[in-house]
């Protein structure tokens, strides 16, 4: 074969990924070059785009030295990128903002106003993106109010990716997936939408040109080429959004097999062939390919729900874990499993960072409830992993009631390190639960999506050749029954305590130091 690699960039939210791949899904060479991150104020959450653009191309040389390969036999460069970033660039590409990323809090304020003065409800349904400030058309209403100055200069407001296709092509284009992830775009007629634009005061020639995830350019600048050690003639896909790659990534992309992943925060996330938003307006859908849709939701309390049990809970029993030479996690996981399943009846909460889907309250908190004096630390440890197995189980329930029922699960995240809390999840979920081997899977999917747009390959079957599933976890029956009683109980809970979570944010709010 004349071109038998294909390279993927993948412009994570700390980091950006390249990876040499060939047509059998191997992974020849990775690289990751980070860039920081700044909040200079702790609602502001920005990077530099220069230094991401800087990062995209010595990662692609660094990769491109490592495999050792030809410039010639580069099938093509496929992207990957964080979602709902937002820059400010004049004619010239010169920056008037930052980038302003998915975590910059600064609209929060816009979300009520959408959402009763302006109709937010059918811009949601619509855009499939939800009102939170972590979206584009969030931060474009704060910049109109806000920074008039900068908001009447800009020439264009783009996303980190198209900030990197402009500086290479010369070109102002965004991929459908991208676009479905600013709250300004119509999922079902693939254009700008017009009533989000009349919300924020943008104009449609304001925004990229969208396209489809398997368009691709080539004829870049040369000395981009040349610093890439690539030919310009290159084709570069634009390709799609980590989250929706990643789903292809784990083979996730056929009805009811659904990816979870538990990291940091949390993710549920399905695939789809025509776009669906909800009534409810509880989930995300944002576009793999125009018949390819990937519906979810996000939680804030995912694995962070451990961490702060190692860090404040069970500190002695994380540094006895240290003591014995164990990662504190494992210790701490053995130590829940000396508790049989549903911790005696303690039922933990894990809403300490608040709410996403499918809730969407801020204004939630956490709550042990059950506790008895027979309970000890290690039901504490134990039910709050259940506990955020719990959060993952009602997403899915929501995302059930809109792309049917789940077959299985394939998990990621950090979370899949612990045979026990994926045995949990089996548990809790009645359904099987599998953890493929792809570590890089948002770099993996860019690579098919890549294949595809170069006309390799006719559909995506061949991702299930790209990776192994390690091992896989079964329902345990007796297990599933008595999480089932004890998940009726969790819900009510969290239902009854509505009114309480916004009397103790408040007194939280107004008793801050
Ligand atoms: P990020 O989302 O920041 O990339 P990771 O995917 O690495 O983070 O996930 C980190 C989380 O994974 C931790 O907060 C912890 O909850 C969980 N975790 C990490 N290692 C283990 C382990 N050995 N057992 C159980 N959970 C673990
Ligand atoms: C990075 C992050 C979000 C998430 C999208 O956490 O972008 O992946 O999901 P929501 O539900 O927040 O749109």
């Amino acid at each position: 074969l004349q071109k038998p690699y294909i390279i993927a960039a993948d412009l994570g939210t700390t980091s950006a990924k390249t990876l040499v791949i060939d047509r059998d899904g191997r992974v020849l060479a990775s690289n990751s070059n980070e860039y920081p991150l700044h909040t200079p104020r702790p609602d502001m959450a920005e990077q530099d785009p220069d230094e991401i653009f800087q990062a995209v191309v010595s990662g692609i040389q660094a990769v491109v030295a490592k495999a050792r390969i030809l410039p010639s036999q580069v099938l093509c460069v496929s992207f990957s990128s964080a979602m709902h970033s937002l820059i400010a660039v004049d004619r010239d590409l010169n920056l008037l903002t930052p980038c302003i990323t998915f975590a910059d809090n600064r609209s929060v304020a816009y979300v009520k106003t959408l959402k009763e003065e302006l109709n937010g409800h059918q811009i949601y349904m619509n855009t499939g993106t939800p009102l939170h400030p972590m979206s584009p058309l969030l931060k474009l209403m704060w910049f109109r109010d806000h920074r008039p100055d900068i908001f009447e200069q800009a020439y264009k407001f783009i996303g980190i990716k198209e900030y990197v296709f402009a500086k290479l092509f010369g070109q102002f284009v965004v991929d459908y997936s991208i676009a479905s992830a600013t709250g300004l775009f119509n999922l079902r007629n693939l254009r700008w939408d017009e009533q989000a634009l009349e919300a924020c005061g943008v104009r449609e020639e304001q925004l990229s040109e969208p396209v489809s995830t398997v368009h691709h350019l080539s004829g870049m600048k040369p000395q981009y080429a040349e610093a890439m050690g690539l030919h310009a003639d290159t084709p570069f896909v634009v390709g799609a959004s980590d989250g929706v790659l990643a789903n292809l990534g784990v083979g996730a992309f056929e009805p009811g097999v659904y990816a979870v992943t538990i990291g940091t925060s949390g993710a549920v996330r399905g695939v789809v062939r025509e776009p669906v938003t909800d009534p409810k307006g509880r989930l995300f859908c944002y576009a793999l390919k125009e018949d390819f849709w990937v519906v979810g939701g996000a939680i804030n309390n995912g694995g962070i729900m451990f961490r702060w049990v190692r860090d404040q809970l069970a500190t002695a029993e994380a540094e006895e874990g240290r003591r014995r030479g164990l990662d504190p996690y494992d210790y701490l996981t053995s130590l829940a499993e000396e508790v049989a399943a549903g911790s005696d009846g303690l039922i933990f909460l894990p809403l300490l960072a608040g709410e996403r889907a499918p809730y969407w309250n801020a204004n939630a908190r956490g709550v042990f409830f059950g506790l008895s004096l027979y309970h000890q630390k290690k039901h504490m440890i134990r039910a709050v992993l259940e506990g955020v197995v719990y959060r993952i189980h009602s997403v899915l329930g929501a995302l059930e009631e809109l792309s049917g029922p789940t077959r299985e699960i394939r998990a990621s995240g950090g979370f899949a390190r612990s045979p026990f809390w994926l045995q949990c999840m089996a548990d809790v979920t009645g359904s099987s639960v599998a953890v493929p081997n792809s570590i890089e899977s948002s770099g993996l999917g860019a690579a098919q999506l890549g294949m595809l747009a170069m006309g390799e390959i006719k559909d995506f079957s061949s991702v299930h050749n790209w990776m192994q599933i390690q091992h896989s976890h079964r329902t345990d029956d007796g297990n599933y029954q008595l999480y089932k009683q004890l998940t009726n109980i969790y819900n009510r809970v969290y239902h009854q305590l509505k009114d309480e979570f916004d009397a103790i944010a408040a007194y939280q709010q107004e008793h801050a130091k």
